[in-house]
């Protein structure tokens, strides 16, 4: 049975041109003019793009006392009914468990998606088992990152030494280091300072973390791995000095990436003064939502490839999930949801507005990222040979968001009343369609893990700064008698 995409325009990371796309058993087999298959999807004024690939979503996610409460079913439907395609999940050992037994209960619940996805391993505990199990992950497992939590102190965090001997580890076996980059204990601190003071409401969330906090642990991660000699993926970046220190250290030769959410870039930290409680509580994430200066800087960054990525952190907590937080923040479980929405908005508030070209779109949503998580050309591309995650995207196509129609299980949306104009009219995943105008065909268990290799080539990430690096042997005379 094949397949023909028809009339539409492709439009790639690179290249904006007229073909037909023919598919048979889920992947590209031909590109085009004039061609035909025995089933035609008619792309006329439509774009024809490679699926969106969300790198960062927390699926079923054991986190503050609950579980988000999109699982792997209803994420991956709400993903293909806005263009993505694949999904990437972090899988979150228990302190002191084996990362292998973590993954054990990732892939239970993961054999109910819709699309594809692929897991990165979290390190949330440092020790032999941990240096041992990350080379099952990286050489048997198909996974070739490490999530590491800079906060969350007590709970996920991580030190210094630790991250330092995780990220020497990642460099011995071509794996990628990922960081949540926030000061934990600079934030512990401050949250205790502001309920002391009686600041319990959720804009007491958004004061204890600045985005100095996160400057500071940006930079600070840059430097780790620069001594261990690796590259870094900095997840969701928010600010500025993040965003600073990202392009400092890619001017110094680093493969630095940075990875600012639709969130970030779409909503600001005046959610968090709102008068309704639950409407700032449910907007409480982490790193939160900043002013208009650090969203400018991101869109900036976004356009001049200083910043590679757009994902969401799709991590959604019902409201009566965020509600076990009245009258302490601290509790309120950190986690907004955009998994559906992702595409739509940036179209809306970076294509159409001119911010982005149609070209970068494709790339910091799908691209890039399967270049940087090692995917690409199977994914990421229209190409024969790629798997056939397509989605024609209908310009003209519009509707107002909201919770009603949503796909995800929780019961608001953070962009609810956004009129947004761009929208899939067909989503394909392995070629079979999933979303057809507006229309949901998602098939439970679909979707399959994508295995990542290592990165064999090139896993550098020197700076150019010349410092001294490697230990050298000194012939010495005169040594003086010591203790006298
Ligand atoms: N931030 C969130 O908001 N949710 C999940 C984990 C995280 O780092
Ligand atoms: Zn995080
Ligand atoms: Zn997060
Ligand atoms: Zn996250």
């Amino acid at each position: 049975m094949t397949t023909v995409i028809k009339n539409g325009t492709i439009v790639t990371a690179d290249l904006t041109y007229k073909a037909d796309v023919k598919i048979e058993a889920g992947r590209i087999i031909e590109i085009g003019p004039n061609l035909s298959g025995d089933e035609t999807l008619d792309a006329s004024g439509c774009y024809v793009m490679p699926g969106g690939i969300d790198p960062h979503v927390h699926l079923e996610m054991p986190f503050m006392g609950t579980y988000s409460s999109d699982d792997f079913e209803s994420g991956t439907r709400a993903a293909l009914a806005g263009g993505t395609t694949m999904v990437v999940d972090f899988c979150l050992p228990d302190p002191g468990q084996s990362l292998l037994d973590a993954l054990k209960r990732w892939d239970n619940k993961s054999t109910r998606a819709n699309c594809d996805y692929s897991f990165h391993m979290s390190v949330t505990w440092w020790g032999e088992q941990v240096f041992n199990d990350m080379k099952t992950i990286v050489q048997e497992k198909g996974i070739n990152t490490f999530k590491h939590f800079m906060a969350y102190k007590g709970a996920l965090m991580v030190n210094d030494d630790e991250m330092f001997a995780s990220f020497s580890r990642c460099a011995e076996l071509g794996a990628l280091p990922l960081v949540h980059a926030e000061n934990g204990d600079v934030v512990a601190a401050m949250q205790q300072k502001l309920m002391d003071e009686g600041n319990n409401g959720p804009e007491g969330h958004a004061y204890s973390r600045p985005a100095s906090v996160e400057g500071e642990a940006t930079n600070r991660a840059i430097i780790i791995a620069d001594m261990a000699r690796v590259p870094l993926y900095v997840v969701h970046t928010s600010c500025e000095q993040a965003h600073e220190a990202i392009r400092r250290a890619r001017q110094n030769g680093m493969r630095v990436y940075g990875e600012p959410l639709i969130q970030h870039l779409t909503l600001d930290e005046s959610e968090y003064f709102n008068k309704d409680w639950d409407h700032s509580a449910r907007r409480v994430m982490s790193p939160p939502f900043r002013n208009k200066q650090h969203q400018d800087s991101l869109w900036a960054g976004l356009s001049s490839g200083s910043l590679q990525v757009v994902a969401t952190d799709h991590c959604a907590f019902t409201t009566d999930q965020k509600r076990t937080g009245a009258g302490d923040f601290r509790k309120i479980p950190n986690g907004t949801g955009g998994l559906e929405d992702r595409m739509p908005m940036l179209w809306t508030y970076g294509v159409a507005t001119g911010r982005i070209t149609m070209n970068e779109f494709v790339a910091v949503t799908s691209t890039n990222i399967a270049k940087i998580l090692n995917v690409y050309p199977r994914k990421g591309a229209i190409l024969v040979g790629a798997d056939a995650d397509i989605v024609v995207w209908d310009p003209k196509r519009s509707k107002t968001i909201t919770a009603k129609n949503q796909q995800s299980a929780i019961d608001y949306n953070v962009f609810e009343g956004k009129e947004v104009t761009g929208l899939p009219r067909y989503t394909l995943t392995r070629g079979v369609v999933a979303i057809e105008e507006g229309t949901v065909k998602t098939q439970e268990g679909h979707g399959k893990f994508v295995s990542r290799e290592p990165f064999t080539a090139v896993n550098k990430a020197l700076s150019t700064w010349k410092e001294l690096t490697a230990p050298r042997k000194v012939e010495r005379t005169g040594i003086p008698a010591s203790g006298v």
